[in-house]
């Protein structure tokens, strides 16, 4: 099936060029989830057949959508759907909400949910004794089917009543115990995909990265969570919003 005929063909709305009736039409396949992110569009010669319009039409409402970051060209492979997600930098909030908040389903591949002691490292981090217990969470983030993020997060034992408390969500979990965070401190730095990394993420090994270290404090000052999150460097935005002083 063609794609006008999934979407829909272009009216006549308000005597608009023909290229923006094009423009809100893809535009609206995409908030709809008619095109998924990932998705690759059909070469324009066929798009232009299919919607009855001439090929520099078609280049025009793709070139918008491309500078507007919906859709993405990629050299010799064609025109897809863009995957980004923003992230406002500055907000306290889990993936799952990050992805619910732009219609995309959170969806977690779990490679570590066990229970142990503290590390030398972790005891320092999350200011524990030697011997205390902690969970621990690594897991590979999906955005529907798109894998988004590695994150390996540890949490002090007390914020949580058992393993099993965690589901898709981490920070439900822990809100559900009375112990979600309310502060953080966040450290970000640009990586390298390893080969072992970038398999898990489906990236060509060396594929650029977003590492970021959180450190959750309860409104008591407590530590209760410290993760570490490699985020595609293709499918994220962080965004930060700043003052004056
Ligand atoms: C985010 C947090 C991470 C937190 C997770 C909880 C960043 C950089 N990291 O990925 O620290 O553990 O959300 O998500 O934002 P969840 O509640 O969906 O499990």
């Amino acid at each position: 099936m063609g794609l006008a005929e999934r979407i829909g063909t272009l009216g006549e709305a308000g005597h608009a060029p023909l290229y923006q009736r094009l423009q809100e039409a893809l535009r609206g396949a995409i908030e709809q989830r008619v095109l998924k992110p990932q998705d690759a569009l059909p070469p324009e010669r066929e798009l232009a057949e299919d919607f009855a319009v001439s090929r520099i039409t078609v280049r025009k409402a793709l070139d918008g959508l491309v500078s507007e970051g919906l859709l993405t060209r990629r050299q010799g492979a064609g025109t897809f759907v863009a995957g980004r997600v923003e992230k406002q930098f500055a907000k306290l909030t889990s993936f799952s909400e990050d992805m619910v908040a732009r219609g995309r389903s959170p969806r977690s591949e779990w490679l570590v949910k066990a229970e142990g002691t503290v590390t030398p490292d972790e005891a320092l981090t999350l200011g524990l004794s030697p011997g205390t217990q902690v969970y621990r969470f690594h897991r590979i983030r999906f955005a529907d089917d798109l894998p988004m993020a590695l994150e390996q997060s540890t949490i002090s034992g007390f914020g949580l009543p058992g393993l099993d408390t965690v589901d898709v969500s981490l920070y439900t979990a822990l809100e559900a115990a009375g112990n979600r965070p309310v502060r953080a401190l966040q450290r970000l730095r640009a990586v390298l995909f390893s080969k072992d990394q970038a398999a898990l993420l489906g990236v060509a090994a060396g594929a650029p990265g977003l590492f970021i270290e959180r450190r959750g404090f309860l409104e008591d000052g407590r530590t209760v969570e410290t993760t570490h999150s490699w985020y595609r460097g293709d499918a994220y935005d962080f965004v930060a919003e700043l003052n004056a002083l």
